[in-house]
Parts: C-alpha cells; sequence; structure tokens
C-alpha cells in the first residue's frame, strides 16, 4: 500500500511541476538576489536527514557539505554565512518547492541531469560532490555482487534519479526485482534495517551517510561493488535568475579554485592584504572589479573564504568523517575532477 501511495504523491507532484512550469514562462523572471537582501536571509532547501550532506546538530544549527555550500551564498550576498534558512524537504517534495519560489536554491543531494534542467525549468550552478548510485545489503545475506540480486526486493526513494537508473540496470542485466518505495530517509532506512527489502539502493554517499550512523552494527551492512550510475551533485535555482545563478556558481567555483591557490579560512585575510600574485589579487578583489560585475562587494570571495573555507575545508569537515575518501572529488591537479574555470 505504502508504495502504491507514494507512486501516486510522485504522479501528482510531476503534474504540479508541468502546470508550474507553464506558468513560470509567462511570468517576469524573479529577482532573487533582491529577495535574498530584503528578507535578510537566504532560504535554502535541504536533506531531512543526511549526515554529511545536511542534518542538525545537538544544539539544532544545520551541518553538512550542502549546508556548507549555502552558506557560502549567505557569505558572497549578505556577507554573513548564519544569516540563511534551512528548509528540509524530500526527494518528491524538492523541485515543485524550487519552482514555486518558497526555496531560493536546493542543494539537496540532486543530481544534475538533462531532463531536470530542460523539463523543470530549473538550472544547475555546479556540481558540489560527483557521486554514483550503488546497493547495500546485509552482510548475513552473503551477496558480495549486485548482479546476485535477481528477484530482490530493493527499497528506494520515489521522484529520484535512483529509482530510474535501478529499473534500467535490471533490465539490461535481464534480472528482476520488487521494488519496496518509501519517500522518508528515516522510514526507508528503518524498512532495510527491519529486513523488510533485501537491499537498499541509493547514492553511494548516502549510503556510506546511512552506514556512519549505525553506531554499533555498521559492519553489518556491505556497500556492493557496482557502482551503476554517475550522480553529479550540485547546487540547483530558477532558471532564468542569471545574475543569482552566476552568484551561486562563482561562489562554489571560488571555493574550488580557492583550495588551488592555496588559500583557506585561516589565510585568506592576510594574504589578501599582502600577495603580490595577480590572481589573487584579482581573486580578493584588489583588481578586477569582479565581485561588482554580479552586484556583489569586490571582496566576496574573501567573505565565502574566511566564513566558509575552500572546498577541501569543506569536504574535510563534513565528509570525511562520514568515511569517503577524496577520490574523484579532489581537485583535478590532484586525480580528482574538480576544476574551476579562471576567476579574471
Ligand atoms: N541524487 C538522487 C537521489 C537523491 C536522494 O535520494 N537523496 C537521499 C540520499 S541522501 C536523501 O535525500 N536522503 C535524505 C533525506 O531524504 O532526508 C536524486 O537527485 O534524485
Amino acid at each position: 500500500m505504502t508504495s502504491i501511495r507514494t507512486r501516486f504523491a510522485g504522479l501528482a507532484a510531476a503534474a504540479v511541476i508541468a502546470v508550474a512550469g507553464q506558468a513560470s514562462a509567462q511570468t517576469a523572471p524573479p529577482d532573487t538576489v533582491a529577495a535574498i537582501r530584503a528578507r535578510g536571509q537566504v532560504v535554502c532547501g535541504v536533506a531531512v536527514n543526511a549526515p554529511g550532506f545536511a542534518l542538525p546538530d545537538t544544539r539544532g544549527e544545520f551541518r553538512g557539505l550542502d549546508v556548507d555550500t549555502c552558506r557560502a551564498v549567505a557569505a558572497a550576498i549578505l556577507g554573513d554565512a548564519t544569516k540563511i534558512r534551512f528548509v528540509p524537504n524530500t526527494t518528491v517534495q524538492r523541485f515543485p518547492m524550487l519552482q514555486s519560489g518558497e526555496l531560493d536554491i536546493l542543494v539537496r543531494n540532486t543530481t544534475w541531469s538533462m531532463a531536470r534542467e530542460t523539463q523543470l525549468g530549473l538550472a544547475f550552478a555546479g556540481i558540489n560532490f560527483y557521486d554514483g548510485q550503488g546497493f547495500m545489503v546485509k552482510r548475513s545475506s552473503g551477496v558480495t555482487s549486485a548482479r546476485q540480486l535477481d528477484g530482490a526486493t530493493i527499497c528506494v526513494q520515489p521522484g529520484t534519479t535512483t529509482e530510474l537508473n535501478l529499473t534500467d540496470y535490471f533490465r539490461s542485466n535481464r534480472m528482476r526485482f520488487t521494488p519496496v518505495v518509501i519517500e522518508s530517509a528515516e522510514e526507508i532506512r528503518a524498512a532495510f534495517v527491519a529486513g523488510r527489502c533485501d537491499a537498499y539502493t541509493n547514492d553511494a554517499s548516502s549510503l556510506a551517510s546511512f552506514r556512519a550512523t549505525r553506531t554499533t552494527d555498521a559492519n553489518d551492512f556491505v556497500l556492493l561493488p557496482e557502482i551503476i550510475s554517475k550522480e553529479p551533485l550540485g547546487p540547483a535555482v530558477r532558471k532564468g535568475d542569471w545574475r543569482f545563478f552566476d552568484i551561486v556558481r562563482w561562489t562554489l567555483f571560488a571555493q574550488i579554485a580557492a583550495e588551488e591557490l592555496g588559500l583557506n579560512s585561516g589565510n585568506i585575510e592576510e594574504t589578501a592584504r599582502t600577495t603580490t600574485n595577480p590572481d589573487i589579487m584579482r581573486f580578493v578583489g584588489r583588481t578586477g572589479d569582479l565581485g561588482q560585475s554580479m552586484g556583489l562587494p569586490n571582496d566576496w570571495a574573501v567573505r565565502v573564504i574566511r566564513q566558509v573555507g575552500n572546498y577541501g575545508e569543506m569536504y574535510e569537515r563534513n565528509i570525511t568523517p562520514i568515511g569517503i575518501p577524496r577520490g574523484v572529488n579532489n581537485l583535478w591537479n590532484n586525480g580528482g575532477l574538480h576544476y574551476a574555470p579562471p576567476i579574471r
């Protein structure tokens, strides 16, 4: 029953998306930056329960890579990384909430795909985590490869790329499966632990994050070796509001470039004053007027790096503790994929 109901909710959300897409084509493009300034806050949509990406700590403060990606935008626009309201949402709710203007920005383990840009009226400003989809099983099952999952029951969240890849993978390998579709991350994990499904499929980061929350029995769960998709995760905004898009895009690139330039939260202010390196002088706004070109003060990137840190600092703070090595999420000149175009 749950599975039928949640599937129906997914279809209803898709209908809302189609209508919202038509409506937005007729109205003037929103000025999100003006709205953020007037409100004094960025409204950022995040996951409900995603350790490493978005989760409130014991004092109720949100922590995670997605959270920090939003904080950096608040630092760039408002000069204060704390001027932000986090709005947790499910995989099904996230796109209608961004389209309707309830959110300024969505940073929610969300995969950049063609259809999400061309059909949903959204634009992805960059990639804050390179991910891929995996499967987790209980060690006691004895399963060691996804190819052994023929006939299995699989827990999956609706409205996700995960659901689509799962179907493709089983079809192309001539295997069958029964989905158990549950919208809430907490409930789907409980269902998996309780044995309602043989395997749980999600972004590998999310599976690692689930395992990291199992304090006593983490070893009872195994991530299978197959990674069946590309899941480039990143911040999404409404299409058409290009000023805001530029700020989100170049804020993330500034964090990546800062790591490459050896700039971090500890040294940025001193370096900004003393450097004679032309790339860094432009980066910190002593030359080039690049901040002004986005309607921001020229030291916008200094604010971002001082308050939130470079990309590597965000990674160490949030992702290293859930046990995922830098790997493909390293800089391009260190064996990874993160590459910022020139800031000039
Ligand atoms: N990246 C995929 C999957 C997104 C997804 O399922 N995220 C999970 C994994 S972190 C999630 O949101 N869990 C936490 C939650 O629902 O609060 C997509 O964009 O469709």
